[in-house]
């Protein structure tokens, strides 16, 4: 249904996304939504908007304290590490006891229900690679309505690289995938691509609007589409629009409102006895939509798997710099996307690199001969070494 907003809304919209302050930015979201007529056609738009705003108070008044001095309960999590992985599950599934398992997190592990009750990180290590997993408070039924710490939680999934999805295995595993799987999707967070997914990646002033359409649009031309960007003031930007997508679904991208969050299923407690028939049945159930890795937490096997499920699902690929005068390249990789060109890497490294670019030399096993010259535009793989020369 088309929202219909009126300019002065449009408007406001184009200012909330040029706010940096955060107070000023909340004060300009509680005035958009004012000015949002009310009809059925909104009606999804203001609850999202609503969930943003009741998001923003949390993290203001958590920044405050902090300021203040007071530890109140922390909510939102610097990222550490290659990636942040949101630990998500239903209470007692055994959360704290996997992040005690694999991670350096002290944390208590407890029969009682909804022991934790903020979030938690620990650094896992996995080969050369460091993770951060984030315990977060349980979810339940009604989460993304706000109960408990419902918003809370979904915030930290939304705002992670990956989730963890973890059941415990003695009590219908399914019911628990599909309670964490609802709650997430009402707060617009998705495990798997969507059909149509739209992307838009805002840039500098004068950048210039550029689509890329693999896919087709549905009931709407291109130019509608540009029109629709450019009445939200939207003119640089990288649109990228992959499947079937409509006009509806372009605007909800422009509220920044579903985002897809690679996952990995934990079936937990495979040490009692119910467990292994269960798995079976969740296994089919998933259906290869998810990679499941089948643990126990409490008696320590079955975690070695996690690194690689998380590299996998990730699409990370690991690649190691050398100096141009030293013999030996870094043990320390540099950890970036699948697909990511020696542009991504040289930018990851110092904006300076990006300038002052010449060209890279790479060594690599599937390169027939190396180290090969090559250019900016170059895409990396997993273990590639890459020298750079600067002008
Ligand atoms: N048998 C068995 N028990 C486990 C395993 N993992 C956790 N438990 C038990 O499950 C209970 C809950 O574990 P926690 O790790 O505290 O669960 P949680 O998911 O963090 O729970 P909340 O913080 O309340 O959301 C504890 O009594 C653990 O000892 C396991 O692999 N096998
Ligand atoms: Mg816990």
């Amino acid at each position: 249904m088309p929202t219909n907003l009126p300019h002065d809304a449009k408007d406001k919209w184009a200012e909330v996304e040029a706010t940096r302050n955060p107070r000023e930015k909340l004060q300009r979201m509680q005035e958009f939504l004012s000015l949002v007529p009310q009809h059925k056609g909104t009606l999804k738009l203001r609850g999202q908007v609503k969930k943003r705003i009741a998001i923003m108070r949390k993290e203001i008044e958590e920044k405050k304290q902090k300021r203040a001095g007071r530890s109140g309960p922390k909510f939102f999590i610097e990222k550490e590490g290659a990636a942040q992985i949101a630990l998500l599950g239903v209470t007692k599934s055994g959360k704290s006891c996997l992040l005690s398992a694999v991670t350096n997190a002290k944390i208590d592990v407890s029969s009682a229900p909804y022991a934790t009750r903020e979030p938690v990180p620990g650094i896992m290590d996995f080969e050369d690679v460091q993770f951060q997993v984030v315990e977060a408070p349980a979810l339940m039924q009604g989460s993304a309505d706000g109960r408990a710490w419902g918003l809370q939680t979904l915030a930290l999934a939304r705002n992670a690289d990956g989730l963890i999805l973890m059941v415990d295995l003695t009590t219908n595993p399914i019911e628990q995938l599909e309670l964490i799987l609802g709650e997430l999707e009402k707060a617009r967070v998705l495990v798997s691509k969507p059909m149509g997914r739209v992307d838009i990646e805002r840039r500098h002033m004068g950048a210039g609007l550029r689509m890329i359409l693999v896919g087709r649009l549905v009931d709407c031309t291109m130019r509608e589409v540009e029109e629709l960007l450019k009445s939200y003031r939207i003119t640089d930007a990288v649109v990228s629009i992959s499947g079937e997508a409509t006009l509806d679904e372009v605007e909800d991208a422009i509220f920044e409102t579903t985002t897809y969050k690679p996952a990995v299923i934990v079936a937990n407690k495979l040490d009692l006895k119910e467990a292994t028939a269960n798995l079976r049945l969740l296994e089919s159930y998933v259906d290869e939509r998810m990679p499941i890795v089948a643990v126990s937490c409490e008696k320590r096997f079955g975690l070695e798997q996690l690194g690689e499920a998380f590299v996998k699902a990730l699409a990370i690929i690991r690649v190691y710099t050398k100096e141009p005068s030293a013999r030996e390249f870094s043990r320390k990789p540099f950890t970036l996307k699948k697909g990511a060109t020696l542009h991504d890497l040289a930018k990851s490294i110092h904006s300076d690199f990006e300038k002052n670019f010449a060209f890279a030399k790479v060594w690599s096993k599937r390169l027939a001969f190396s180290p090969q010259k090559v250019g900016l535009g170059f895409v990396l793989e997993d273990g590639d070494v890459v020298e750079i020369h600067v002008k």
